[in-house]
């Protein structure tokens, strides 16, 4: 028998994917930014097992069974890195064994935390490790057949999903901007409003933006080709004012798109839309940019904020949200948190 177990963090994106091009191959319709988490904060763990005794390929999630060659997305993912393993030879074992393999994600699957993210990047790193495939590019557009956002974490730090524009995808690549030492004291801190799964998933959603959106292609072809230079930019020079002024309002510009879609998508509740408005109330009285919010497809709150201000940010949190059945909003995990 032969085995591999890798971890791959959750990453969060800043400028956002929203929006295919091609379904099937995941082809976005726009370039998106995000920071990769650290592997021991919200990360997926995967062990693959290939053995000539096993008759059938088998996956568990989280220790529950789940389909495997029905699973159109999952064998992509398989077929796609077996190709490449055949194509750099030496294999130590016959591509025909089948395999076993087992996935935990540390944190809520439901929550809609970016768990299938985590997933198919650990999915597929863990085969390559499998089959001794060094990491490189073609991983990445391997991944973004499993979940168009899971390309982007295979690579930690600031990445970039480049949409590119061959019909094969064989452009559409995750690159890596600059790694997480390049700001080390950006954190991020995640409210968990509610994990309940929800109504509409993102691939139902963007399909339906693309469908009946009369604002997304404005926003693909016009609006995140700027945002995207000049999010690399704020970055490069990690100048927190600008990173923090253009994830808020890509984040609104998401659920702007989402409320266009017809019928619309909500994705945010009364607590999220009263943690944007915390946020600014925040930056305000404190006469700075000092924290930034982004939320995906779900009422989650992620607040962008550099070490040296968590712990007031924090403060100000609990005075904002008390912790009450009404309205919990709870800090999920992050960084060790400074004395208030
Ligand atoms: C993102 N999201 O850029 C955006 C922002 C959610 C909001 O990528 O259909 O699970 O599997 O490619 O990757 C979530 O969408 O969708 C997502 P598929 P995915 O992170």
């Amino acid at each position: 028998m032969y085995s591999a177990t890798c971890e791959a963090p959750v990453n969060m994106a800043l400028v956002k994917y929203w929006g295919k091009r091609n379904e099937e191959l995941i082809l976005p319709i726009n370039d998106s930014i995000s920071m990769t988490l650290d592997a021991n904060e919200m990360s997926a763990k995967t062990t693959v097992a290939a053995s000539e005794s096993f008759k059938q390929n088998r996956m568990w999630l989280n220790g529950e069974v789940v389909p495997f060659e029905d699973n159109a997305r999952l064998m992509r993912c398989l077929e796609g890195v077996q190709r490449l393993a055949l194509a750099n030879g030496g294999l130590k074992f016959p591509l025909s064994w089948k395999l076993h393999i087992a996935s935990y994600n540390n944190f809520p699957t439901a929550a809609g935390l970016a768990s299938s993210a985590a997933g198919y990047a650990c999915l597929v790193y863990t085969l390559a490790r499998l089959y001794e495939i060094p990491m490189n590019e073609q991983l990445t557009t391997i991944a973004r057949q499993g979940s168009g956002s899971a390309c982007r974490s295979l690579h930690g730090g600031f990445v970039q999903w480049h949409r590119g524009i061959a019909d094969d995808g064989s452009d559409s690549i995750a690159e890596q901007l600059v790694t997480a030492e390049h700001w080390p004291n950006m954190h991020m801190l995640i409210l968990v409003v509610n994990d309940a799964r929800k109504k509409t998933g993102s691939t139902k959603g963007m399909q339906s933006a693309v469908e009946t959106s009369t604002l997304i292609q404005h926003r693909a072809t016009t609006i995140v080709p700027q945002r995207i230079k000049e999010l690399r930019t704020a970055i490069q020079a990690r100048d927190f004012k600008t990173f923090a002024e253009l994830t808020m309002r890509d984040s609104n510009q998401l659920h702007a798109i989402a409320l266009d879609t017809y019928p619309p998508c909500v994705y945010m509740n009364e607590v999220s839309h009263a943690i944007v408005n915390f946020v600014h109330d925040y930056n305000e009285s404190v006469g700075e940019v000092k924290a930034a919010y982004t939320f995906d497809a779900g009422p989650n709150g992620c607040l962008y904020v550099l070490a040296e201000n968590v712990a007031p940010l924090l403060a100000a949190i609990q005075v904002a949200f008390p912790n009450d059945a009404q309205q919990s909003v709870e800090y999920l995990k992050g960084i060790p948190v400074p004395p208030v």
